[in-house]
């Protein structure tokens, strides 16, 4: 059940019919050295999101983990969730799913969760050594099998093909990356995000608005009513207006 698909990008896939985790299979690797290698499995027992919150991965899913070693400040590393969310998102609309993002990553249809992305890194002040991008989609999955509020590719259109869709985002990605500066406009047309009344909880404070715009590398534009306010990473509610 390996990707089978011919990739563009020169991306080695490492697939695990059962892991604990992509993402800590992804960082091992990453701290051995590796780059370009995506670490692939069916089934995950122990995987993460952010602040360590769990994501089921039940057998059927495509749950992937990308190592990087890009030539980048840890400042414009959320570029890369960006990216990834675009990518995604973009392969998923290609077989009739109608993804749509939420700032940051949530991927989203209907309000339901179909994609969830975890970024982590390591490095320097002024270089990072590596990034993994994991990206979880509920692909071939019965949504009876993940959490309430979330969906899947299965109920949405059926059974997909997931080596190419795999293949898709992982080419995606690659183009994506070599223009990080355009990234926030090809988010900004897969998003609902912009143009929304949204509550943003940030580590330090909750900031209610409109969500006017995205910068680079991945900041949210909210107008509130002290003007506006740039935020950098938080989790985002869109209010009904
Ligand atoms: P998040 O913190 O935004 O979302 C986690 C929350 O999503 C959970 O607290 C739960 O409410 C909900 N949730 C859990 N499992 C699912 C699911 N299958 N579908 C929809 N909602 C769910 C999002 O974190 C980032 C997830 C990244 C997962 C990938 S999979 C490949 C890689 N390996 C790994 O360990 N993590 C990443």
């Amino acid at each position: 059940a390996a990707v089978e698909h011919q990739l563009d990008a020169s991306v080695d896939i490492e697939y695990h019919d059962r892991i604990a985790s992509t993402n800590d299979r992804a960082r091992e690797l990453a701290a051995d050295g590796a780059e370009g290698v995506c670490v692939l499995a069916d089934e995950q027992t122990g995987a993460r999101g952010r602040l360590d919150r769990p994501w089921e991965s039940p057998a059927g899913g495509v749950w992937l983990s990308l190592v990087y070693r890009p030539d980048l400040p840890p400042s414009q590393v959320p570029v890369y969730t960006l990216a990834a969310a675009v990518a995604a998102t973009a392969a998923l609309r290609e077989v009739g799913v109608s993804a749509e993002i939420k700032w940051p990553n949530d991927i989203l249809v209907d309000g339901e969760k179909l994609v969830g992305i975890l970024t982590e890194m390591e490095g320097e002040a002024d270089r990072v050594s590596w990034v993994v991008v994991g990206i979880g989609i509920n692909a071939n999955i019965d949504a009876a099998s993940v959490p309430d509020h979330a969906t899947t590719v299965k109920e949405q259109v059926g059974d997909i093909d997931r080596g190419a869709l795999t293949a898709s985002i992982i080419d995606r990605l690659e183009a994506l990356r070599n223009a990080p500066e355009d990234v926030p406009e090809a988010w900004r047309e897969l998003s609902t995000t912009i143009g929304q009344i949204v509550r943003v909880e940030t580590p330090g404070e909750t900031v209610t608005g409109e969500a006017v715009g995205i910068e680079f590398p991945g900041t949210l534009v909210v107008e509130t009513d002290d003007g506006k306010r740039r935020i950098a990473a938080g989790d985002c509610e869109h209010l009904r207006p």
